[in-house]
C-alpha cells in the first residue's frame, strides 16, 4: 500500500521508505524514532553526525545553557559507525547502488510498529564499482531502558579493504546552546565511555559502548580519540560474499537516574553484551506485545488508515515516560529538543485520554507529575500576582514556568516577538482538572482524587477566583486578557472555552469538597487545614460558578461566539490571508501577524470546548462547526483532529475521515513546518499521535464515560469495514467491534462486575 512516493506499508504493521528524500531529513528522522519513554534515538543512518540531526534525547536531563531555553540534553551518539572502503567514506545518500544482487536500487528504512525495531538496507557502490550490502537494524529497549542495541551487517559483493569506525560522536545537535561540557573519555577491552556535565545544574550523563564483531578476523584495532569524539578503527580484509556482523550496545544514565551514572551504564553494557543482540531483541518484543495487546486498533478495509492509526500510537507511546512519575510528555515526545521536551496542555487534552481507557496506571503516572509540580504552579501564580496553581504552559520537572516570553521572531523585522502563552494562556490550569475529572471517571480511582487531584483541583479553583474580574455592572464573572486555544488571538476577554473549562473545575472542586466531606472528612480538614482553606473558599467558588459569563450560542444562528469582539473582526478565509503575506514564514498572529484582525483562528478554539463537552444539542454543535471550520487555518498540529472528532460526532463523518488522515499524516507527510516565525518547532507531533485515537474512540465509536455508564455513538466512514479495539472501564474491559451494519460490545472474560452500557441513547 502506497503512503505516497516514498513511503508504503505492506500489512499495516510497518512504514517502509524506499527512496531517501534529503528534503525531509528532519522529519523523517523523527518519523523512523525509536524510544521507549526514557529515551528516544532518531531515525538516522549510523555514519550520519549533527548536520543530519541524529540525535538521542533522554528524560530528566532537563538544562539551561547560557539564560537560552531550558531543554532536554541529546547525548554522545553511541551508535556511531561509519565504514570506508579502500579509504573511500560509504555514506548514505538519495541515489542507492543497483545490487549486482537485486538488480534493484537497494534502499530501505523500515519501521516494525509492532516491536519497534528500526531496519535500515542500503546498497553503497565506491567509485571504483566495489559494492557492500549494509543491514542494520536497532530498537530501544523496554526490558533495559538504557539500553540500545544496534546490529550492523556487512557484505562484500567484491573483495576490499574495509575500515570499520565505531565508537561514540560527542558532536551533538543542540537547538538552544550547549549543555554537555567536560567530556571525559575511557577505554577499556570491551566499552568506550564518554561522561560530561551540564551546564546549568550539573547533572552528569554517561554514555557507554560496547561491541562484538563476527564473521571475519579484524587486521588491526586502535583506539582513537579527540576532543569530543572516541572511536575504535578496525580493519579487515574482505572476500567477495564475506559478510561481517557487528553487534553494538549503546547504554546512558544520567546522575538523575543514578547515582553513578557511568557505574550503572557499565552495568546494563556488560550485562547486554552477555545477553548479544538476539537475546536482547527477545527480551525487547514482549513489552511490546503486552502494550499492543491494550491499544490496537484494527481497521479493516483500509490499509492506509490501519498503518497511519498505529504509526500515530506507537509514537504516543514511546513518548511517554511509563517508568516514572515525575516526568511529563513532550509536546514533541523525545523526538528532538523543540517545544523543550515539555509538557503543554497536549499531555492532558490530546496524550492522556488513550490511556485512561487502556493503560490508567500510566495515566496516573502522569497525573502524578502533575500533583509534584504544584509548587512551580503556586510560584508562577505568586509571580504574577494571583493564588493557587496557576500552571506552566511549558512544563519540565519542577513545573516552573519555561515558555519563553519572546517565542517567535518577526521575520521581517528580526524582532522577537513577545507572546504571552505564559502568562495569559490560563486554560491550562482547568485543563488539568478536566483531565483529572475524566480521568476518575473512566478510571473509577477515587483513591488518586483523595490523594493528589483534590488539592490541585482545590488549587486551581483557588487560582481562578483570584484571576477572574467581577464586574458589577453585569454582576458576572468574567476572565480577561486571556489567550484561548486559538494563539493568534492573545488578549482577549471571556473566550469561551477558557471560561467554559474554569466554570467545569469550580463545579469539579465543589463536587470534591462535597463528597469528601460526606465520605472521608478527615481528609477533607486535613487537606483544608494544609490548605489553609475553609468554607469561605467554598462559598466564593460556588458564587463564581454561578455567576461566571459562559457565551451563550446565538439565538438565531447558534454559533458561540469565541471572544468578546470577535464576530466584529474582518470576516475572510485562511486563503485570502495567504496573499496578505510578504514572507510565507510570517507569524500570523499577535501583534502584528495576518490573522489578528479577522476572524481566521489558529486552530479548534469553540470546536476544542465542543470536543471536550457535550452541553450543545448536536444541532448547535453542526452549526458551530459549519461556522468556525472553514476561518481554521490549522496552524497548530493539534487541530485536524479535534475537527474529526466533532465531524464524526455532528454527522460529518466523510469530513471526519478526512481530518482523521490529515491528523494522521502530519508527520509522515511532513506536512507541518519545521521552522514557525523563527523557531524550530519540528519532530514529532505528539498531540496529533495522542489524538488518533481519540477520532476513533470519541469520533467513530462515539464514545463518552459517565461515572455510572459508558455511552456509544457509533458510525464509520464509507472506506471502513470494520474497526474493532479495546477499552477498560473501571477496570473491566470490553472488546468493541464495529461496522457499518452492527456494533458489538464483548465483555473480557477477566472482568468481576457487570457495565452498564448505552448505545445510541
Ligand atoms: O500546545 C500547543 C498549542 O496549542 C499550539 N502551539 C503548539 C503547542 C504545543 O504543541
Amino acid at each position: 500500500m502506497i503512503i505516497n512516493e516514498n513511503l508504503s506499508t505492506e500489512s499495516g504493521w510497518e512504514i517502509i521508505e524506499h527512496k531517501f528524500a534529503e528534503e525531509h531529513l528532519v522529519a523523517a528522522g523523527s518519523n523512523f524514532l525509536t524510544g521507549n519513554g526514557y529515551l528516544g534515538y532518531r531515525g538516522t543512518f549510523p555514519e550520519w553526525r549533527k548536520d543530519r540531526y541524529v540525535g538521542c534525547f533522554v528524560t530528566d536531563t532537563y538544562d539551561n545553557a547560557d539564560g537560552k531555553w531550558t531543554e532536554l540534553c541529546n547525548v554522545p551518539n553511541a551508535l556511531f559507525t561509519l565504514l570506508k572502503v579502500d579509504g573511500e567514506e560509504v555514506s548514505t545518500n538519495c541515489m542507492p547502488a543497483i545490487s549486482t544482487d537485486t538488480g534493484k536500487p537497494y534502499y530501505q528504512r523500515s519501521l516494525d510498529l509492532k516491536s519497534g525495531i528500526l531496519s535500515l538496507e542500503n546498497c553503497w557502490q565506491s567509485q571504483k564499482g566495489k559494492q557492500l550490502l549494509i543491514k542494520t537494524e536497532q530498537f530501544a529497549s523496554y526490558a533495559d531502558l538504557h539500553v540500545i542495541p544496534l546490529r550492523y551487517q556487512v557484505t562484500a559483493l567484491e573483495s576490499c579493504r574495509l575500515e570499520i569506525w565505531t565508537g561514540i560522536d560527542g558532536r551533538v545537535w543542540d537547538l538552544n546552546g550547549r549543555h554537555l561540557n567536560d567530556y571525559l573519555f575511557e577505554s577499556g577491552a570491551d566499552f568506550l565511555s564518554v561522561t560530561a556535565r551540564t551546564g546549568e545544574l550539573g547533572t552528569r550523563v554517561a554514555v557507554l559502548e560496547g561491541h562484538t564483531v563476527s564473521g571475519a578476523i579484524p587486521l588491526s584495532r586502535e583506539t582513537r580519540e579527540d576532543s569530543v569524539t572516541i572511536i575504535r578503527k578496525v580493519i579487515f580484509e574482505l572476500q567477495a560474499g564475506e559478510t561481517i556482523v557487528l553487534d553494538k550496545i549503546m547504554a546512558v544514565y544520567s546522575s538523575n537516574d543514578h547515582p553513578d551514572p557511568k557505574k550503572a551504564a557499565h552495568e546494563s553494557l556488560e550485562k547486554a553484551l552477555h545477553k548479544g543482540y538476539e537475546r536482547l531483541k527477545s527480551e525487547h518484543i514482549p513489552y511490546w506485545d503486552r502494550i499492543w495487546e491494550k491499544i490496537d486498533i484494527v481497521i479493516d478495509g483500509d490499509l492506509l488508515s490501519q498503518a497511519v492509526i498505529r504509526f500515530n500510537l506507537y509514537h504516543n507511546i514511546i513518548a511517554t515516560p511509563f517508568h516514572s512519575d515525575s516526568l511529563p510528555i513532550g509536546a514533541r515526545g523525545l523526538s528532538c529538543q523543540a517545544y523543550q521536551g515539555s509538557a503543554f496542555w497536549d499531555q492532558e487534552i490530546f496524550n492522556l485520554p488513550m490511556y485512561f481507557y487502556t493503560m490508567p496506571e500510566v495515566a496516573r503516572n502522569i497525573l502524578t507529575y502533575r500533583y509534584k509540580t504544584l509548587d512551580g504552579a503556586r510560584r508562577k501564580a505568586k509571580k504574577l500576582g494571583y493564588e493557587g496553581a496557576f500552571f506552566a504552559w511549558v512544563s519540565g520537572k519542577t513545573g516552573d514556568e519555561l515558555c519563553p516570553s519572546f517565542f517567535f521572531t518577526d521575520v521581517l523585522s528580526g524582532r522577537k516577538i513577545r507572546n504571552h502563552f505564559n502568562d495569559w494562556q490560563m486554560h491550562i490550569s482547568p485543563d488539568l482538572v478536566y483531565a483529572i475529572w475524566c480521568y476518575y471517571k473512566v478510571s473509577g480511582d477515587w483513591d488518586f482524587i483523595e490523594s493528589y487531584g483534590a488539592e490541585i483541583v482545590f488549587e486551581v479553583a483557588r487560582f481562578l477566583y483570584s484571576f477572574a474580574f467581577f464586574k458589577k455592572s453585569k454582576n458576572r464573572y468574567e476572565l480577561i486578557r486571556v489567550l484561548g486555544p486559538d494563539e493568534y488571538h492573545e488578549n482577549v476577554d471571556n473566550n469561551a472555552f477558557s471560561n467554559y473549562q474554569a466554570c467545569f473545575s469550580l463545579q469539579t472542586a465543589l463536587d470534591i469538597y462535597d463528597r469528601l466531606k460526606k465520605d472521608n472528612p478527615a481528609r477533607l480538614e486535613e487537606l483544608l487545614n494544609q490548605l489553609a482553606m475553609g468554607d469561605d473558599d467554598y462559598n466564593r467558588w460556588e458564587e463564581m460558578a454561578e455567576l461566571l459569563y459562559l457565551p451563550q450560542p446565538d439565538p438565531e444562528s447558534r454559533v458561540i461566539e469565541q471572544f468578546r469582539g470577535y464576530f466584529e473582526l474582518e470576516d475572510v478565509f485562511p486563503g485570502k490571508l495567504e496573499e496578505r503575506l510578504i514572507d510565507k514564514a510570517e507569524y500570523w498572529g499577535w501583534p502584528n501577524g495576518v490573522a489578528v484582525h479577522t476572524q481566521v483562528i489558529k486552530q479548534a478554539d469553540v470546536i476544542q470546548l465542543l470536543a471536550l463537552h457535550n452541553f450543545f444539542p448536536v444541532d448547535t454543535a453542526r452549526q458551530n462547526y459549519d461556522y468556525y471550520e472553514p476561518r481554521c487555518q490549522h496552524g497548530s498540529s493539534l487541530s485536524p483532529a479535534v475537527h474529526a472528532i466533532v465531524a464524526a460526532r455532528t454527522g460529518y463523518t466523510e469530513q471526519a475521515y478526512k481530518y482523521f488522515l490529515r491528523s494522521c499524516l502530519i508527520d509522515l507527510l511532513d506536512t507541518n513546518k519545521a521552522y514557525s516565525g523563527g523557531t524550530f518547532i519540528g519532530g514529532i507531533h505528539t498531540a496529533s499521535c495522542g489524538a488518533a485515537w481519540q477520532i476513533i474512540a470519541f469520533g467513530f465509536a462515539g464514545i463518552k464515560a459517565s461515572e455510572n455508564e459508558l455511552c456509544f455513538n457509533p458510525v464509520l466512514p464509507e472506506k471502513w469495514h470494520e474497526v474493532r479495539f479495546k477499552i477498560w472501564y473501571k477496570s473491566q474491559g470490553l472488546y468493541l467491534t464495529i461496522s457499518k451494519a452492527s456494533f458489538a460490545i464483548s465483555a473480557l472474560s477477566e472482568n468481576s462486575r457487570p457495565v452498564h452500557i448505552n448505545v445510541y441513547g
